[in-house]
């Protein structure tokens, strides 16, 4: 059996810049808050940096090349703030800005459409210095940046992605210091989550007084929440509670133009007369990033009464300790369609990292990859049939690459790259992945 994905479904991929730029000193590029995090000794596993990551800076085309060939329509890329303002603000980096110009020239050279995404967690070191996402004022900073490159790019972009997962820079950069720029403060980190929220609406303006052809949209990781099974009963209510913390408060100002009433006391002093309002412009498209259902349990530790739980052991899990299971994926995109009123959403981000070990051919082999894209689309197109308007789908991530706070270690690409030599070998998902596109539906089911 086959199955097919609508007529006109979009294909894409998705990359970011830190995970796979490199090119750290050259062309004036500035600092920013995860080469501070990186050169913090115990932050990154193994001292891992994005300094040369995969060199993507300059083997850029090589990279277009295997989008191209994988038939890949859209590519979401997304721009280095420091590499084009490498103070924040005020002087632009025209090397920066060069670069990001050629990189969309080549998408668009070899037939496939830009989606620049204008925020994928590189903030400036020098605005961390003046509070980051913390401070108000970064709204005005925001804007002044992505005016910079929506005059430079914007005559060739179909849709800007305003964020990736703001919900990550403000929980896990400044509630759990997990991620740059690893501060655990509660109270800032309510208040970045405010001021992200801010900022995409008043980029939004700017977008669409400066380039009224492009769409525009922003990118929400979409989590389902479970508890434990064990604790079914006395843990139940606090699934409503995580989901509007890392759903809600990012959707429900876009959406409806207000934070969820079970967090709406812990914003209420940062929100300002006519905050809502900016943020609750309308948008062209969700983006949504999704990866494995979230178990929680009971906690007094924080300053929320739940912690993320490990998934019960019934589940294949991926090298992340992430559960696999595409029937969490077909809840989180109902999730949506149920929210926000059934917007058009583009799953902007999904993929599992495994070992990926080359065979002695050199070829990797990588059949649980297949097997995880295989499950998480057959839940995709449940949630279609179930109503859900999703339209197109863009696995993470084209190549191997930086993971964060995990480092190298963790291999999420269709394209295995050697670090030593920065050789780039797709994988067998790749083939896979061409194929599915090539067809537009899951083969042999
Ligand atoms: O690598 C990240 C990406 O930067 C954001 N979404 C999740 C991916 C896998 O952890």
């Amino acid at each position: 059996m086959t199955m097919r994905f609508p007529e006109g479904f979009l294909w894409g991929v998705s990359t970011s810049s830190y995970q796979i730029e490199g090119g750290a000193p050259d062309d004036g590029r500035g600092r920013s808050i995860w080469d501070t995090y990186c050169a913090t000794p115990g932050r990154v596993a193994n001292g891992d940096t994005g300094e040369v990551a995969c060199d993507h800076y300059h083997r850029y085309p090589e990279d277009l090349d295997l989008l191209r060939d994988l038939g890949a329509k859209v590519y979401r890329l997304s721009i280095m703030w420091p590499r084009v303002l490498p103070e924040g603000g005020g002087a632009v980096n025209a090397k920066g800005l060069d670069f990001y110009d050629r990189v969309v020239d080549g998408v668009l050279e070899r037939g496939m459409r830009a989606w620049p995404c204008l925020y994928h967690w590189d903030l400036p070191q020098a605005l961390q210095d003046r509070g980051g996402w913390a401070n108000r004022d970064i709204a005005n900073w925001f804007a002044e940046y992505t005016a910079v490159v929506a005059r430079r790019i914007g005559d060739r972009v179909e849709n800007w992605v305003t964020f990736n997962e703001p919900s990550v820079s403000a929980w896990a950069g400044y509630e759990e210091g997990r991620h740059a720029p690893g501060v655990s403060d509660p109270r800032a980190a309510i208040r970045a989550a405010h001021h992200l929220n801010l900022a995409h609406g008043r980029a939004v303006s700017v977008l669409r007084s400066l380039t009224p052809r492009a769409g525009v949209g922003t990118v929400i990781p979409v989590h389902k929440g479970r508890p434990l099974p064990q604790f079914k009963e006395r843990d139940g209510h606090l699934v409503a509670l995580f989901e509007d913390k890392w759903n809600g408060v990012f959707l429900d100002p876009i959406y409806h133009g207000r934070y969820p009433d079970s967090v709406a006391e812990r914003f209420a002093e940062h929100v300002r007369g006519g905050d809502l309002a900016e943020i609750h412009r309308p948008i062209d498209f969700l983006g949504v990033n999704h990866y494995f259902p979230s178990y929680i349990q009971a906690s007094q530790k924080g300053s929320w009464p739940f912690e993320h739980a490990d998934p019960p052991l019934y589940f294949r899990r991926t090298e992340m300790n992430w559960a696999i299971d595409g029937q969490a994926f077909q809840e989180a995109l109902l999730f949506v369609k149920n929210r926000c009123g059934n917007p058009p959403v583009y799953v902007t981000e999904n993929g599992g990292a495994f070992i990926d070990l080359p065979g002695p051919d050199g070829r990797v082999d990588d059949q649980d990859r297949i097997a995880y894209y295989r499950e998480y689309l057959a839940g995709l197109l449940r949630a279609v049939s179930e109503g859900a308007d999703v339209r197109g789908f863009m696995p993470w991530s084209l190549l191997d690459n930086f993971e964060w706070a995990l480092g190298y270690a963790k291999r999420f690409g269709l394209v295995h790259v050697d670090y030593r030599t920065q050789k780039r070998t797709p994988k067998a998902s790749y083939d896979f992945m061409r194929k599915v596109i090539a067809t537009n539906a899951l083969p042999g089911f």
